[in-house]
């Protein structure tokens, strides 16, 4: 292991030696902690491989892949200047208002974020994404933001994924110092599925700034101001970064029926965010519900109405959303979410490659270098195949989605969640039954996290044999799920209208709603004396001082960041793993690099796999740096 140290330091692979250079390195000396960490990722690998990862189901054994390649870049070309440098030189203000006048559109990449999302359960780990970060960013310093942050992938870090999601945001910001970096966060619920108290909102956006994020996509689940304009705030007060106040947009504002979510409904909303404060507007259509002709008359109205650069999101789960995104463009939208080809399309945003191409020669043209970018779809093309346990198994546009609503984002979760309550065949029913969930709650803006409770309701009531009528007829015999009450004692916040009287009743029972803020129940939380608190009762565990992020992480999630860092204790950081061992393992003859700091590698070998002992143990041999090393594993089969 000392010559380990040795053959892999920085130092000796640029062949830059000195005669003192043993005597004066002291991390050539650290052998015990570097033998420790091998034998925990070993640990982990030898589980993987008796037991598979407990998050994977239905492996089709045999299932090939081919090696991603990943595009050239200038590695030691500096990066040029981005949209980073502009706000960093400019300021929040200036920038918006350089942004309104920019003539050409200009593009927002999901591919790290809301894409995998939304096409494969928000499972895409870093590793994937630092094989391309940098060149990304080398190559293509046009692109306006890198949406790399936020919604499910905080939770599905920790949860699965066993990652920091902080060190995933550090390890981007590095790789990428010129492009800005976005997030999205649910107003007062965070980056959670329920309101947490003001101040920890406050800590999580100042220290989601400090530690990378540029621009923050603000909604609501219920499009309430309430929960917005705080957030806002935050933002403005506490970072100098952008503030992207967004509605949701829900309904068909060209649908006279529907009167509800109206053309006035939106204009007014976007006044009340320019108002409270945001720099920029987004347009969150996150079903992919806005049609090419209401999208020219939402953002052309928008445009007349407003100050503020206008943002657009949306998912091409009905697969005409190019088509909108044209025609927002044509009404003078100023940025739209793309993701790259290969992770494009249905439940997740419009292909970036192809989008590109249809404004090429357009007076609103934004050119980037095609090759490059196709480049990088096919790099994404096959990192996917590593995912396709995840896939949600849509295989073509839906016109449905205009019946259910059901966001993209939630689409990919829908159908494992169906398949773990026995009802994978029955799937198109619970499809539409969220859409008659949805009309028996009034009609409510459906994103994270009210989308998660009408899916809820749906499940429930599919899998009980129960139907709307029911509902309507004997609800306070029905206990309804936990989610569903919550969301109707107003933890949520307040829908436009208010909640249907009756149904609120049978659904409550006893219980007393509440209209005022979530956060006005909720106790500030005490930073000085919990952080304190918090060391103490997580130490060292993980090899290192835990700080305010993981004191965040523990105060959004407590359970999850219990289990991550349960898991950190006794596997090391996973997060160096190449993605196809990390999910199935490795067969007899692999060999593999882990590479657990720069510049120091670990070399693995997989040698065999030997019957299980009587105890149900089963001895997994690896040679590791060239040296044999045994893992005991217990089969849990
Ligand atoms: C999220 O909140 O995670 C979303 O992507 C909502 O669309
Ligand atoms: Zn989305």
């Amino acid at each position: 292991p000392f010559l380990d140290n040795i053959l892999n330091h920085d130092t000796f692979r640029k062949g830059a030696v000195t005669v003192n250079f043993i005597k004066d390195t002291k991390e050539l000396f650290k052998i015990k902690e570097s033998r420790n960490r091998a034998t925990k990722l070993a640990n982990f690998l030898g589980d993987i491989i008796v037991n598979g990862n407990s998050d994977v189901k239905n492996i089709d054994p045999t299932k090939t892949f081919v090696v991603p390649q990943i595009p050239k870049f200038e590695e030691k070309a500096d990066y040029q200047k981005g949209t980073k440098d502009l706000l960093t030189e400019l300021g929040p203000e200036k920038f918006a208002s350089w942004l309104k006048n920019e003539k050409k559109v200009h593009f927002t990449d999901t591919t790290m974020r809301d894409a995998h999302q939304s096409l494969l359960a928000t499972r895409m780990r870093t590793y994937d994404m630092l094989k391309v970060a940098e060149g990304f960013a080398k190559n293509h310093p046009e692109v306006f933001s890198m949406e790399v942050w936020g919604g499910a992938t905080f939770d599905v870090c920790l949860r699965f994924l066993k990652e920091n999601p902080w060190e995933r945001l550090r390890s981007l910001r590095k790789a990428m110092p010129n492009l800005l970096l976005q997030m999205l966060i649910r107003g007062s619920n965070g980056v959670g599925y329920t309101a947490y108290p003001d101040n920890l909102i406050g800590k999580f956006v100042e220290q989601s700034w400090e530690n990378g994020v540029d621009v923050f996509r603000i909604f609501d689940s219920l499009n309430w101001m309430k929960s917005i304009a705080p957030c806002i705030e935050h933002v403005r007060t506490r970072t100098q970064g952008l503030a992207e106040g967004s509605l949701c947009y829900t309904g068909d504002i060209l649908d006279p029926k529907r009167t509800k979510y109206t053309l006035e409904y939106y204009v007014q909303l976007a006044k009340d965010i320019e108002n409270a404060g945001a720099h920029i507007l987004g347009i969150k259509d996150m079903a992919g519900l806005l049609k090419p002709y209401a999208a020219y008359e939402l953002v052309s109205a928008l445009k007349s109405e407003i100050n503020i650069p206008i943002h657009l999101h949306t998912h091409d789960t009905s697969s005409v959303q190019s088509a909108t995104y044209l025609k927002a463009i044509e009404a003078g939208v100023d940025v739209v979410d793309v993701a790259l080809g290969g992770l494009s399309g249905l439940t997740a945003q419009p292909n970036f490659n192809a989008v590109m191409e249809m404004l090429k020669f357009h007076d609103r043209e934004n050119s980037m270098d095609t090759t490059k970018l196709n480049e990088y779809s096919n790099y994404w093309e096959a990192v996917r195949e590593y995912y396709y346990v995840f896939e949600s198994g849509l295989k073509a546009g839906t016109g449905e989605v205009y019946q259910h609503e059901i966001p993209g984002g939630q689409y990919s979760n829908l159908k494992p969640q169906a398949q773990g309550l026995g009802l994978a065949d029955r799937f198109h029913e619970i499809t539409k039954m969220y859409g008659e969930v949805n009309t028996l709650f009034g009609d409510i803006v459906k994103v994270t996290p009210s989308s998660k409770v009408v899916g809820d309701m749906a499940q429930y009531l599919v899998s009980n044999n129960l139907t709307i009528e029911d509902v309507k007829e004997r609800g306070e015999t029905i206990s309804f799920p936990q989610s569903v009450v919550s969301l109707f004692k107003g933890e949520l916040g307040q829908p436009e209208g208010g909640f249907p009287k009756d149904l609120q009743k049978s659904i409550l029972k006893d219980q007393k709603p509440f209209t005022n803020r979530p956060n006005a129940h909720l106790e500030p939380v005490d930073f000085e004396t919990e952080f304190k608190d918090f060391v103490k009762v997580f130490k060292k565990g993980m090899g290192r001082e835990l700080d305010i992020t993981d004191f965040l992480s523990y105060k959004l999630y407590p359970k999850v960041f219990t289990g991550a860092y349960n898991h950190h204790v006794k596997y090391g950081n996973v997060v160096n793993i190449p993605t196809k061992n990390f999910f199935y393992g490795m067969t007899p003859g692999e060999e593999i690099i882990i590479e657990l700091d720069k510049g120091k590698i670990l070399l693995i070998e997989l040698i065999s796999i030997g019957e299980p002992h009587e105890d149900g143990m089963v001895t997994v041999f690896f040679k590791v740096n060239g040296q044999t090393r045994n893992v005991e594993v217990k089969d849990n089969s």
